[in-house]
């Protein structure tokens, strides 16, 4: 077997799962640099699993779901974009840009609070070009007491007083606790049928990698509506039925794929 297998410039870009490869790859760099929590790994794998029964590509059901969750994230007072290792490894970049677009700051809060990882994950990000980062100093933490994990540590000017907070790869417990809180919660998740993807305000069904480029390019385009038509787009999103199209979807992609799926054999 050859070396250096886990580094992206030894992979063959013509590699019919090059996207998917490159990605993988970024997560275990990131676990090697304690960016990623070694579970982070696990989940990544769950996440693809998902997102081969959608086809790998964004639908239109998850793009209104993005739309929407910009339009909140514009007309909220104090939105925040929350952070964990998984997505400052995969699209680091991208949480600054659109941080930026839409006036939010990054905080970072992880599940697991293993020695360095915040450090290592602020270091990530500072790199990708961060400026407005909160979490970053543990010794100034507030708990959230509805959360008995590592989460419950927030940021007392971020996650504490946000009014909307975007939670992308999450696990089950938090969003629970923020909507309990009062919050709007905006989650990405592959998985239609998790507690965070249930409990969010909106859930947008979609790999992090493609989701981000796309609230980017969307925030620009939004930013010129007024709020009134933003507030309206918001208020008229069902998510129960946002999750059940996207189920009935992949129902459907499956069903294809009965006989789709043989046609490379052909
Ligand atoms: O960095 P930390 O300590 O905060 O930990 C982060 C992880 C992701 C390890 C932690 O939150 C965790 O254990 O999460 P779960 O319970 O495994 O849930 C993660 C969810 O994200 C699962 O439902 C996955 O399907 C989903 N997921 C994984 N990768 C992606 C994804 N959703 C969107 N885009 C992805 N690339």
């Amino acid at each position: 077997m050859k070396e250096k297998i886990n580094h992206d410039d030894t992979l063959p870009k013509d590699h019919p799962r090059y996207e998917s490869l490159k990605y993988r790859h970024k997560i275990i760099e990131g676990m090697k640099e304690i960016v990623v929590a070694e579970a982070g790994l696990i989940a990544h794998g769950r996440g693809e699993c998902f997102d081969y029964m959608l086809g790998e590509k964004t639908n239109e059901i998850a793009e209104k779901a993005i739309k929407v969750a910009v339009a909140l994230l514009l007309i909220s007072e104090k939105p925040i974009l929350s952070v964990n290792g998984n997505t400052a490894a995969l699209v680091p970049e991208e949480l600054v840009a659109l941080s930026n677009v839409v006036s939010a700051p990054l905080e970072i809060n992880i599940f697991y609070g293993k020695e360095g990882r915040v450090k290592a994950i602020t270091d990530a990000l500072i790199k990708a070009g961060a400026t407005n980062l909160l979490g970053t100093d543990e010794s100034k933490m507030v708990e959230i007491e509805e959360l008995s994990s590592n989460r419950r540590r927030v940021d007392p000017n971020g996650i504490k007083i946000a009014d909307t907070v975007f939670v992308p790869l999450e696990d089950g417990d938090r969003t629970e606790a923020l909507k309990k809180l009062g919050k709007k919660v905006i989650a990405v998740d592959l998985n239609p049928i998790s507690r965070t993807a249930i409990w969010a305000d909106i859930t947008i069904v979609d790999n992090i990698v493609r989701v981000l480029p796309k609230m980017i390019k969307i925030a620009g385009e939004l930013k010129n509506l007024n709020k009134e038509e933003l507030r309206k787009m918001v208020k008229d999103f069902d998510n129960k039925k946002n999750i059940q199209d996207i189920l009935e979807m992949i129902k459907e992609h499956l069903e294809k794929q009965k006989e789709g799926a043989f046609k490379i054999l052909e």
